[in-house]
């Protein structure tokens, strides 16, 4: 009996995009539509792509266009359309632009894709997975931002270079906003089940955590001309899997919480587990009460965006 391919949907056909259509192809994984507003650009894209699945033994179809007609049908959708931040723009000016980018591309993809799985990758990202929730009307366990998983895998990487072991063998535990207000938790994280305070000073363990944390910023200053994609396209790739491959994996996202860590009505990143269902289950892990207040101040700096936002609609 013929099995009916996984379809993909990946909105934004720029550097996180385009990577990330690469990866969930070349894995096998699902068919992608890779959709932008520029003419040309996900067609070329796409069929570059598909000119390479010879060398990696796969027959994904890869499909370019700027037709949401053809996204029609999809099971996961991600969202890496928007704007970077241009001289002279200040980060609101950023977030509204983002708004009215997101709203409108996951609008459109929504209506041809009722019961997918939404990914949201575009920044800021915590404020623009609530315009995705508000313009689908989708439940919370179906639109999902993705930071954490990118933010630990940064911690994990760092860790095993300075212990000098498998960044296999390192698992890393990160909460709260992509960015300034990320909340690292070394008493759980550990190398091979051991905590990272028992292999570390806890100058150290200051030091690797401020490198996470700026871990966006340290990729910028070098390349000058856009941010990382790498790595944030192989987390669209591993929260993709996870979801079409009922993996149930325990994973960092940014989610609507509804009272779980004291937190209601604001998307947060906590620990999910993620599979066929989207967000099967939030993790409410005890936290120290720093932990807790840390966590606080990231959902309040949600708020303040997720304010600016209303208050731009209303006027
Ligand atoms: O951890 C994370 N969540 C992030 C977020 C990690 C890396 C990048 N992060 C954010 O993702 C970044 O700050 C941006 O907001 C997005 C996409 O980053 P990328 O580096 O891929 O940006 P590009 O290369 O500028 O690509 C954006 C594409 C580009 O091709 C535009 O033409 C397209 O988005 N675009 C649109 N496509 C469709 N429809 C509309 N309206 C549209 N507007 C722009």
């Amino acid at each position: 009996m013929a099995v009916c391919p996984r379809k993909v949907t990946v909105i934004g056909a720029g550097s996180v995009g385009s990577t990330a259509a690469q990866r969930i192809a070349e894995a096998g994984l699902a068919d992608v539509t890779l959709i932008d507003v520029v003419e040309g650009l996900p067609q070329g894209k796409a069929l570059d792509l598909s000119q390479a699945a010879p060398f990696h033994d796969h027959d994904q179809a890869i499909v370019g266009t700027n037709d949401y007609a053809d996204t029609a049908g999809s099971d996961v959708i991600v969202v890496t359309a928007g704007l970077a931040r241009q001289p002279g723009m200040t980060r609101d000016d950023l977030l509204l632009k983002n708004m009215g980018i997101v709203r409108t591309v996951v609008g459109k993809a929504a209506q041809y894709s009722p019961n997918a799985f939404v990914i949201v990758v575009t920044n800021p990202l915590d404020a623009m997975v609530h315009v995705a929730l508000e313009t689908t009307g989708f439940p919370r366990e179906r639109v999902i931002g993705m930071a954490g998983v990118l933010d630990s895998a940064r911690f994990r990487t760092f860790i095993a270079a300075e212990l000098g072991v498998s960044v296999v063998d390192v698992s890393a535990f990160v909460m709260g906003g992509h960015g300034d207000t990320m909340v690292l938790l070394p008493r759980l994280s550990t190398v091979a089940g051991i905590p990272l305070p028992e292999l570390l000073s806890p100058e150290k363990i200051d030091a690797l955590t401020t490198r996470t944390r700026n871990g966006g910023a340290e990729v910028v200053a070098l390349l000058k001309t856009g941010s990382a994609y790498y790595a944030p396209a192989s987390s669209v790739l591993h929260m993709v899997d996870a979801i079409i491959n009922d993996r149930k994996r325990v994973l960092p996202c940014a989610v609507l919480l509804k009272g779980e860590y004291k937190i209601d009505g604001l998307v947060v990143g906590i620990p999910v587990v993620l599979g066929a269902g989207g967000v099967e289950r939030i993790i409410e892990v005890k936290l120290t009460d720093d932990e807790q207040a840390a966590l606080l101040k990231s959902a309040a700096s949600v708020r303040d965006l997720v304010e600016t936002m209303k208050r731009a609609q209303a006027s």
